[in-house]
């Protein structure tokens, strides 16, 4: 009999490169609360899927020189393939470039107007024109420049709709500060008095100076922006105003949507406001987790430190990656990947905790029962506070489950394991097998173990679904030794249990080898990333041929001198600029120019190059460039600065 419904999401993705371990978090974190669900006996909807459209995709996909639906087509299999891999089992993937999804949008779009609630009005903000972006003032670098090229942002004004906020703020602040919709609860705080309190800012809900979205159902020029599209994946998935699914009424509200900090914000006030204006009942809770950082730091391409699933389910399985990621991470804090901590994490408890209570119990089985314990069983010291333990683990793990907090429910679980360990040292039955006499007593510790082993192995096999089944074979337990509701008793395991001695379930990992080979590993992606995104820049540097001809009036505006180089130095927030600082004949002049992926400072010094003295003084990254320098692209990709170190610094070129 069901226990009821179970509606389980993570966010739906962006498909503008390839999946990291952060997006593994999330989407395992939901798995494996959706297995424990289902093994519970709950009819469990389980959904994740992919955010498909918007200027970012529209732009990688002109790079690539294909349609953006061809773009993402490519990566969603590589999504699907990394989930599959995961041992991911979700029930609906949605995809907000389907049918069904679009239909929905345009109908909750033209609803959310005709209830008053979305008007027209005027986008206006810091708009970069090179990424044809436009970005709050909290998304702004340091500078006040683009967070992405670091160029000179703008004034730009855009027409688009926007959602009315105010009319929701009394009953936000009051799902957040009164219910437990929030976990956990400590965000609210912060999200009430920076967002709330000072007066919710109406949401802008299209934009029209991009096509790659869905269209506003009554005024084409616009297309539907970011949230109201891809917020409502959580119930178009379900069948909310479209026919392709039939579930709505049976799964909504959802039970937990689970997201990361940085979407924290849309999920608490934006997604019950949407709903709100729908007049629809609001999700039961939204837990946010924090960052997985790599040592610490922001995962970025360009550092080569996107932890590849791949390559390391590859190396060390699946599910001990999902054990890893899982176990480290606390609900609400960031947690520091590092493949050292990972690979002792597995080490010691995968291998030394489990794994050897596995093979040490089964190989003593063998050993001295010839694989079959014999029926006679005598107690003993030590017995009732392992079995007693033994039977509370479920009810803690339930409630940590229900609680959303993974990492507490693997601690726990990891608890029994360690005291089954000690309970083998304290039993010793290496000295039990020398005694005939000791048969009863030794076929119980034996026992003991197997039952413990199986209770544990039974509620982890909701976090490592592909290995469990392996140990229930070892230590000979049937399909329904192994359900949920016999991880709450002890004595399932028949008294003649037959065991099976198969290979180590998690072999030790090699540390100094691995780390080795993984640090190399991180350095060719690293040097790969590079020359990936310099070979992206070219197009746009490099002028195409046949560039309209210009007159000699045209170009005797340009000034261009010598300067000599006497300082150089890296722009500490850019990866690209060095700092320049030049001897013109004149009064000196500092250039900023971004060939740091070309030249180290020392390289520079000492050499005349050439520069227009007369550009506008810009701001790059806080440092004033008053000029530019001279450089060619080469035809291999090189960039090569245009030395004159025969010229005196000041000279004018004509
Ligand atoms: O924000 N650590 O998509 P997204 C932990 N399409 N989690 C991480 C992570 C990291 N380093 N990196 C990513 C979007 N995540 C929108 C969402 S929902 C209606 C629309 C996970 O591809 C985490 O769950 O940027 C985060 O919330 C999500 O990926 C953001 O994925």
């Amino acid at each position: 009999m069901s226990k009821g419904k179970f509606y389980i999401t993570t966010p739906i993705y962006y498909p503008s490169g390839s999946p990291h371990i952060g997006h593994c978090y999330t989407t395992v974190a939901c798995d494996s609360i959706a297995r424990y669900k289902r093994m519970q006996g709950y009819d469990v909807m389980f959904l994740t899927g992919t955010d498909e459209h918007g200027l970012k995709i529209e732009q990688k996909a002109k790079e690539k020189g294909i349609t953006p639906k061809q773009y993402v087509d490519e990566i969603v299999e590589i999504f699907k393939k990394l989930w599959k891999y995961m041992n991911v089992d979700y029930d609906r993937y949605i995809r907000t470039t389907d049918d069904y999804h679009v239909e929905a949008v345009q109908k909750i779009f033209t609803a959310l107007y005709e209830k008053g609630y979305i008007y027209k009005g005027e986008y206006s903000g810091n708009y970069c024109t090179p990424c044809e972006s436009f970005w709050t003032d909290s998304q702004l670098d340091e500078d006040g420049c683009c967070p992405e090229c670091h160029r000179p942002v703008k004034q730009a004004k855009e027409e688009a709709y926007f959602m009315k906020m105010a009319p929701f703020a009394e009953r936000l602040e009051k799902l957040l500060t009164e219910t437990d919709y929030l976990r956990p609860k400590t965000r609210a705080t912060e999200l009430v008095n920076n967002f709330i309190k000072p007066g919710l800012e109406d949401l802008c809900v299209s934009r029209n100076s991009f096509k790659w979205g869905i269209p506003v159902p009554f005024d084409k020029d616009h297309v539907v922006y970011v949230w109201v599209d891809a917020l409502s994946n959580y119930i178009t998935a379900l069948g909310y105003d479209n026919d392709a699914y039939d579930d709505y009424d049976k799964f909504w509200p959802a039970d937990v949507h689970m997201v990361a900090k940085d979407i924290q914000r849309f999920h608490a006030i934006t997604w019950p406001a949407i709903l709100m204006a729908l007049d629809l009942p609001l999700p039961k809770h939204l837990a946010v987790h924090g960052w997985i950082t790599f040592n610490g730091q922001k995962m970025s391409k360009s550092l080569g430190n996107v932890v590849d699933p791949f390559v390391l389910g590859e190396r060390y399985g699946a599910d001990s990656i999902r054990y890893h990621i899982l176990r480290e991470m606390a609900l609400g804090a960031d947690s520091s990947f590092s493949n050292e901590i990972m690979i002792n994490r597995i080490n010691t408890d995968l291998a030394n905790g489990l794994g050897n209570l596995v093979s040490r119990t089964v190989a003593m089985v063998e050993k001295y029962f010839g694989g079959t314990l014999s029926t006679e069983r005598e107690s003993g010291e030590f017995d009732d506070e392992l079995i007693a333990e033994a039977e509370a683990l479920r009810g803690k793990v339930d409630e940590y489950i229900d609680n959303t907090q993974l990492n507490n429910a693997l601690a726990e679980i990891f608890k029994l394991v360690s005291r089954a360990n000690k309970y083998i040292d304290e039993t010793t039955p290496w000295i039990l097998g020398k005694d005939e006499t000791k048969k009863a007593r030794l076929a119980s510790v034996l026992y003991n173990l197997l039952e413990t082993i199986r209770i544990a192995a039974t509620l982890l096999s909701a976090f490592m679904p592909s290995t469990m089944p392996l140990v229930f074979e070892q230590i000979g337990a049937s399909e329904s030794d192994t359900s949920y509701d016999n991880a709450g008793r002890f004595g399932v395991l028949p008294l003649d249990v037959t065991v099976k001695k198969g290979a180590a379930i998690f072999p030790r990992i090699d540390v100094d080898k691995e780390i080795e080979e993984l640090n190399a590993i991180i350095k060719k992606n690293a040097e790969a990333a590079q020359a990936e995104a310099k070979a992206a820049e070219k197009p746009e540097e490099s002028k195409p041929e046949g560039v309209a001809l210009i007159g000699i009036d045209d170009f005797a505006k340009v000034e261009l001198k010598t300067a000599r180089i006497v300082n150089c130095e890296p722009v500490k927030k850019s990866k690209k600029l060095l700092k320049l600082t030049l001897d013109d004949g004149a009064n000196g002049r500092t250039v900023a120019s971004g060939i740091s992926q070309y030249y180290k400072p020392e390289e520079l010094v000492g050499h005349t190059v050439i520069i227009v003295s007369n550009l506008k003084p810009a701001k790059l990254c806080g440092v004033e460039s008053q000029g530019m320098i001279l450089a060619a692209d080469c035809p291999n990709g090189d960039v090569k600065v245009i030395f004159a170190d025969d010229i005196p610094a000041g000279s004018k070129i004509r």
